[in-house]
């Protein structure tokens, strides 16, 4: 049979054993040796499978058999009186609501009144030995979808996409060092900017068995965009400053079973920290640099040996090059760390940061974009009184520039065509009672509309050209901007509006929704205010403008929304305000 096989057979059984958790909690283990409790391990002849090798009792409790559970103190408190529970029996529990990143733990003493026990952490390493079952675990993340997300962060920090696993984060003249702790001064502060977004999956085989953990490998596969600028107007000593600024805990999940009767589940809690790191001297500069990284981090553990693996593409990134730069030396950096969870405790870990290095000693400068990723593993839940493994495993680094050498200049433009130099128009779907569709689009309208529901779908489509930006233009950034707003019929806060690459070719005059071109399926998102107040928003399409400069042809961008219920209304170019019209915002240096 295959794992699957064996889990999704677990699964049925484990769900079957919560349904019935009315009857009373504890599943108690009538395993073939009965218990012979305390016994030593016995270690003979215990092949896996029908061998009568377990010595200790295993139980799993059920949703409302536990009233308290603290993992700190590894006391359980019970709902119930429980007779069968035993020091030295494994106690588990799956995601319940007294303990909702599960348990796996051994009982160490019972209260005399058989309601509270007394735990301590039981490793799966332990787990394998005591049971005298194996243990395998082999998981995807793909297997999360869809999953729920909390996201918290500090202030400055704005989540721009909450779904696992792509993630978005805006950094908005956010603090990260105030000299001297007043946050109404402002002249002794180290400001950053930027927008970190990223995906983040992983994956994870482990295995135990009545000799130990012979075999873990971790993966992390990220693919990162990530611009951040650094500002101050002050010189500053020695800063070191690790701040986490945002946090997404993915639902705990079942990741398998330790295949006792009844099952134990063992359950994963993944968790997405985002750090700024600052570290060096600083005077007076402001610099930024926006790069885009793919790799693959991993780490194995097999017969006592560690090993890393890794796999990345890092083009060079774009940057603006300092000014103001006096003697300092820096290292700035943003990056996602994954961290996987076993019952709530840390295990296998990966980091994958960008990074700006600035040198200066005060007569000559270079500036530096950089790539580390580091991965490691917390054995604790694993093997006990083992330690852990952490390694750097890609450290790459790119000159961007330095003093002596012909620094390129900044250029911004921003274009704003007329009716005649822009396609614009948005498309309609109108779905009625009686269950006919009309399709329609409209390219001299003087509002570009955008709606999702049941009866009305509409979808905005611009395209202006860029053919002024030269071919060999570093875009540093380009923004597209459209004058209007966004309202929802379910009074909710924000509507997200999506911008999305068009594929292929369309003409304002002769599209309609049924004709209506194809999407990238990346985008960039924009949380838009329900209001009824019109308002410039602006949608990053830094990489598409790049690649449309790089040669590729330029079919426009397209917005819609995915929130039910929500409409927009965005002037056009046909709109008689020439001022308040779609325009693209560029930055590029050559
Ligand atoms: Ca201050
Ligand atoms: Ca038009």
């Amino acid at each position: 049979m295959s794992l699957e096989n064996i889990f999704r057979k677990s699964e049925k059984y484990f769900k079957k054993t919560l349904i019935s958790g009315a009857l009373p909690l504890v599943m108690l283990l009538s395993s073939c040796n009965g218990g012979s409790s305390g016994g030593g391990n016995s270690g003979s002849n215990s092949s896996a499978g029908n061998s009568p090798s377990q010595t200790v009792q295993t139980h799993v409790v059920s949703e409302g058999d536990v009233v308290n559970y603290s993992s700190s103190t590894g006391i359980i408190n019970l709902s119930y009186s429980a007779s069968n529970l035993n020091q030295g029996d494994i106690i588990g529990s799956g995601i319940t609501s007294a303990a909702p990143s599960g348990f796996l733990r051994k009982i160490s003493s019972m209260s005399s009144d058989g309601r509270t026990a007394y735990t301590i952490q039981e490793s799966l390493e332990d787990a394998a030995r005591d049971t005298g079952k194996d243990i395998r675990i082999i998981i995807n993340s793909t297997l999360l979808y869809p999953s729920a997300v909390n996201f918290s962060a500090v202030k400055g920090i704005t989540p721009l996409n909450l779904g696992f696993p792509n993630f978005n984060a805006g950094v908005a003249n956010f603090v990260l060092f105030d000299l001297d702790g007043n946050p109404s001064t402002i002249n002794d502060q180290i400001i950053a900017d930027g927008v970190i977004s990223f995906d983040s999956g992983f994956s994870l085989v482990l295995g135990a068995d009545k000799n130990g953990i012979y075999d873990i490998s971790f993966k992390n596969l990220i693919s990162e965009n990530s611009s951040l600028s650094i500002s101050t107007s002050s010189s500053f000593g020695s800063v070191n400053e690790k701040i986490k600024i945002a946090n997404y805990n993915i639902q705990p999940f079942v990741a398998g079973y330790i295949p006792t009767v009844p099952p134990i589940p063992i359950i994963i809690e993944p968790q997405v920290e985002v750090f700024i790191n600052l570290v060096g001297s600083i005077s007076k500069i402001q610099t930024s640099v926006n790069q885009n990284a793919s790799l693959t981090i991993g780490v194995d553990y097999n017969n006592g040996q560690w090993s890393t693996n890794n796999l990345f593409s890092f083009p060079k990134p774009n940057f603006i090059p300092p000014t103001l730069p006096q003697a300092s030396s820096f290292k700035a950096s943003i990056g996602p760390k994954l961290n996987l969870l076993f019952y709530g405790i840390a295990g296998p870990y990966a980091e994958a940061d960008g990074h700006l290095d600035f040198n200066s000693n005060g007569s000559s400068w270079a500036l530096y974009g950089g790539l580390e990723g580091k991965v490691g593993v917390d054995m604790q839940i694993f093997k006990k009184n083992f330690s852990g493994y952490s390694a750097t495993v890609i450290n790459n680094s790119v000159l961007l520039a330095q003093s002596g050498t012909s620094q390129p200049t900044v250029n911004t433009v921003t274009i704003q065509p007329g009716p005649n130099e822009v396609d614009d128009a948005y498309v309609r779907q109108d779905i009625y009672a009686d269950g006919t569709i009309s399709n329609s689009g409209d390219g001299s309208a003087t509002f570009l509309e955008i709606n999702q529901d049941s009866a009305v779908k509409e979808e905005t489509l611009v395209k202006i050209l860029v053919s002024s930006i030269p071919t060999n233009a570093n875009i540093i950034s380009a923004k597209l901007s459209l004058y209007g707003y966004c309202t929802s019929n379910y009074n909710v806060p924000t509507i997200t509006v999506k911008s999305k690459k068009i594929l292929n070719l369309w003409n304002e005059s002769s599209i309609s929704w049924n004709t209506k071109p194809s999407y990238d399926i990346n985008n960039s998102n924009l949380v838009v205010p329900d209001s009824g107040v019109p308002n410039w928003h602006e949608w990053d399409v830094t990489s598409s403008v790049q690649s449309w400069v790089n040669g590729e042809t330029n079919y426009g961008t397209a917005l819609l929304t995915t929130d039910n219920g929500a409409g927009c209304g965005f002037n056009s170019s046909d709109h008689p305000d020439t001022t308040k019209r779609p325009k693209l915002t560029i930055s590029y240096s050559q």
